[in-house]
């Protein structure tokens, strides 16, 4: 399918330093930012700098350095936030039935409490 990004949602203004973020790190590609709503004691988001929409756009679209640089950038932000002991969640939504808010990807990673059981 054809991946439509909106250069209007709010991750894509903050890339362009319209709107500020609480910024945990900044790489090459990616931004990690804390969630302006966390649901957890740590709740931080990384997303890349590219115009992807979701996971899957990413995964069937990025290059190759991007998606290293992505997801070296999560393992960064568990070492800086010392989840790796007690554990974490990390959680990326899509579209209508992932009930996914901001149309730009996202990783959500969520620790510092017992999370409880996501899936029933
Ligand atoms: P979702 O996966 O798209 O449903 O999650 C979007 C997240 O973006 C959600 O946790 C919001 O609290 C968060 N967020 C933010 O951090 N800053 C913002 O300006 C907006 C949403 I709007």
């Amino acid at each position: 399918m054809a991946y439509t990004y909106d250069d209007q949602n709010i991750f894509a203004k903050i890339l362009r330093g319209e709107i500020p973020n609480d910024t945990v790190l900044e790489t090459d590609h990616s931004l990690a930012f804390n969630d302006i709503r966390p649901q957890a004691p740590i709740h931080v988001l990384v997303i890349p700098k590219g115009k992807y929409v979701s996971y899957d756009d990413f995964a069937r679209n990025a290059p190759d350095a991007e998606i290293l640089d992505f997801t070296r950038t999560v393992g960064k932000v568990c070492e800086m936030k010392g989840v790796e002991a007690d554990g974490f969640r990390a959680i990326m939504n899509a579209g209508a039935h992932g009930v996914q808010e901001v149309p730009h990807l996202h990783i959500h990673i969520l620790g510092g409490r017992p999370l409880g059981r996501m899936l029933d």
